[in-house]
């Protein structure tokens, strides 16, 4: 229920999103990892395939560099056989949220910073790194991140 009210204010306003986040839920208020971005702004394209294979889960590619104040348009893909999640952030966050996913697998992300994609679906995210650092996208369905669902995002 909240993630339908909360999906309908981003596209009415993102202004008008940012209190109603602080009050939703798990830490979503400010966004690690820089902001939301504006798909009506060029953005350079990345594409993330997630799946699974050999044991492992993982995203293709695991590690991407940008520039501070560029804009990413992410291309999700998931080409495995189970549900997989991108969730961007900092490292210390998303260990604190895949923690309370353990207390609730069933949480689903579709916020500006996360999406959650049953097999074979695409979705998109577009999202200005604002900050300089290391960030990370990770799968927070218990036992996914520690089976190496882990991509590295160096902003300079
Ligand atoms: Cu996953």
């Amino acid at each position: 229920m909240r993630l339908i009210l909360a999906a309908g204010l981003v596209s009415a306003s993102a202004l008008i999103a940012a209190p109603v986040f602080a009050d939703v839920g798990h830490g979503h208020a400010a966004f690690s990892a820089g902001e939301p971005g504006n798909p009506k702004r060029p953005a350079r394209v990345v594409q993330v395939v997630m799946r699974e294979g050999d044991g492992k889960m993982l995203f293709v590619p695991e590690r991407i560099e940008v520039k501070r104040g560029e804009q990413i348009r992410f291309v999700l893909r998931n080409n495995g056989d189970l549900d997989h999640e991108f969730v961007l952030a900092t490292t210390k966050e998303n260990i604190k949220h895949a923690e309370e996913m353990k207390k609730n697998p069933e949480m689903e992300h579709d916020d500006p910073n996360s999406k959650r994609l049953a097999p074979k679906k695409t979705s998109e995210i577009v999202w200005r790194f604002t900050k300089a650092g290391t960030f990370e996208y990770g799968c927070l369905i218990p036992g996914h991140r520690e089976a190496g669902m882990i991509g590295t995002v160096i902003v300079k």
